[in-house]
């Protein structure tokens, strides 16, 4: 008898248990769904105490082994670990609600630990509202179902009852966590990325830049304005998951061939006078009229101002950048005198996928010079290969002229072809568009340079061109004029191993 019941004792535990995982699954589900991947989602403060518990000897090694896999991993650990502790709560509540014997008391409970412990977590209620909330409802349902299941028919119809209604809760929770995924994936960027200062705006010569863009911006369908948002601004790199380097870890050294090397940290940085201005990244690897082409308003300090302190030696005529996840890249010490240390994107915090807290900016050079997530300047005398030089790219130096045709819109009888060019330092000057596949040519109506008065218009513009079709098909191609007059290349190639060329066409039916 007493076996029986204890038997009976544990499998009430068990379920007890598995309506509390269930529980904990849709917290965490709650608050992806509200916080995406910011610091109000549950899993980043438990991921946050798993690196910081782990002694630092642990996590070399586990990196060392691991290689890329360690973030992944310890993501995974920091998602154990929040399901566990919340488990434990819910299972806590749903414990004193039998000992109680009072029916319903697990719901209020439910909800007020789980949103106690969250908020206490993430330092944010609303986010916390928004694990407990689902929590609760979880607990809620198997309860109500369990009361009031028809169908038991077994002598311990609790046991019973709470099995059917525990497994028909966790099949719906299991499609819920589906879509609150989605939802939590697409709430991730812009708006969990802090302004600059901590404010509510971005700081006021970041929003002037900003606004000055949004004014001379055309509307073209189907193609970004002025300036890229950030989480549709592009992004490429060596990583699966992006390095998290906290600003506080951050250190950056001037060393090699100068007189003095130097250390900064991330407050030294900020501490130093900043400059505000637009620039284009393009990737040399993209397809000629693809979209791996956009544009910020970046906020960093000039490289320039750092290496007078570090006094470069005589020899040195190159500088390797180098970053936290393995990549490095090799510029000229020209270019590294008008490049910039930047912090700050579009008045934001320069976010995690960009580089945070610090990358390079290199104005004019394609992309894959602007290093993220830099700690190393070190100069050279001679030219090194990169990270994509090595693998038989040469893609570190300045960028080819483009026009792209990104956006096509028709009104009544019109037709409007439009979309971006960039032409790197030199600027662009004119696009030339031709409708009869380049037997004749006019000039695009060109939108407002975004950098006009700085001494470097590395920004790209927008063109837009309105036709009357005729009969038949129009075969439109598109060139560039850059700032110094040259025009966009006409001969096509491919994008390995310098950038491709050729002039973008498109052929647009009647
Ligand atoms: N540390 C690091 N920096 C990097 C890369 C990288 O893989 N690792 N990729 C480069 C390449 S190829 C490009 S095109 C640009 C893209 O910058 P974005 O991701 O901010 O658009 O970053 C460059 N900086
Ligand atoms: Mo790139």
């Amino acid at each position: 008898m007493s076996t029986i019941l204890s038997r009976l004792t544990t499998t009430r535990i068990a379920w007890r248990a598995l309506t509390a995982a269930i529980a904990a699954v849709a917290a965490v589900t709650g608050s992806f769904a509200y916080a995406g991947l910011s610091d109000g989602f549950l899993v980043e403060p438990a991921s946050t105490f798993v690196v910081d518990a782990t002694p630092a000897i642990v996590v070399n090694a586990v990196l060392e082994t691991l290689g890329s896999l360690a973030a992944p991993a310890s993501f995974l650990l920091a998602l154990v670990l929040a399901v566990a502790v919340l488990t434990v709560l819910v299972l806590l509540a749903l414990e004193v609600e039998a000992y109680a014997d009072a029916q319903y008391l697990a719901v209020p409970l439910t909800a007020g630990a789980v949103w106690f412990a969250s908020a206490l977590a993430t330092g944010n209620p609303i986010a916390a509202t928004a694990a407990a909330v689902p929590a609760a409802a979880v607990v809620g349902v198997v309860s109500v179902a369990a009361a009031h299941d028809p169908l038991s028919v077994r002598r311990d119809r609790t046991v019973d009852r709470n099995r059917r209604a525990t497994l028909q809760t966790g099949f719906a929770t299991l499609s819920a966590t589906g879509i609150g995924y989605v939802v939590g994936r697409r709430r991730t960027p812009d708006s969990s990325v802090p302004y600059l200062d901590g404010g509510i705006s971005p700081p006021s010569e970041e929003q002037s830049l900003l606004t000055r863009a949004e004014n001379g911006a055309f509307d073209l369908p189907d193609a970004p304005g002025l300036v890229s948002r950030i989480g549709e601004f592009y992004t490429i790199d060596i990583n699966t998951i992006d390095p998290v380097l906290e600003r506080d870890d951050w250190e950056l050294s001037v060393t090699g061939l100068v007189d003095d090397e130097l250390t900064i940290d991330y407050e030294d940085l900020r501490d130093r006078d900043a400059d505000r201005f637009y620039s284009t990244l393009r990737c040399v690897g993209e397809d000629l009229n693809d979209r791996e082409m956009d544009t910020a308003v970046w906020t960093g300090v000039p490289v320039a101002d750092l290496l007078a302190e570090a006094t470069p030696a005589g020899e040195a005529g190159h500088v390797v950048a180098h970053a936290v996840d393995g990549f490095w890249n090799t510029i000229t010490l020209e270019e590294l005198e008008r490049s910039y240390l930047v912090y700050g994107m579009n008045g934001r915090v320069l976010p995690r996928e960009h580089g945070h807290p610090v990358r390079l900016i290199v104005p004019g050079n394609w992309g894959e010079v602007n290093v993220k997530w830099i700690t190393e300047l070190e100069l050279v005398a001679e030219d090194r290969d990169g990270y994509w030089e090595e693998r038989g790219w040469d893609g570190t130096g300045e960028v080819e002229a483009v026009a792209k045709i990104w956006s096509v819109d028709r009104d009544g009888g019109a037709v409007t072809v439009g979309g971006h060019a960039y032409g790197g330092l030199a600027g662009i000057d004119a696009v030339e568009v031709s409708i009869d596949g380049g037997e004749t040519w006019t000039e695009a109506d060109l939108s407002l340079e975004p950098d006009g008065e700085s001494e470097f218009r590395d920004a790209w513009r927008q063109w837009r061109h309105s036709f009357e079709p005729s009969e038949g098909s129009h075969d439109v191609v598109v060139r560039a004029i850059d700032g110094s007059g040259g025009r966009q290349i006409e001969e096509p190639s491919g994008s390995r191993p310098d950038g491709p060329t050729g002039w973008v066409s498109r052929t647009i039916e009647e």
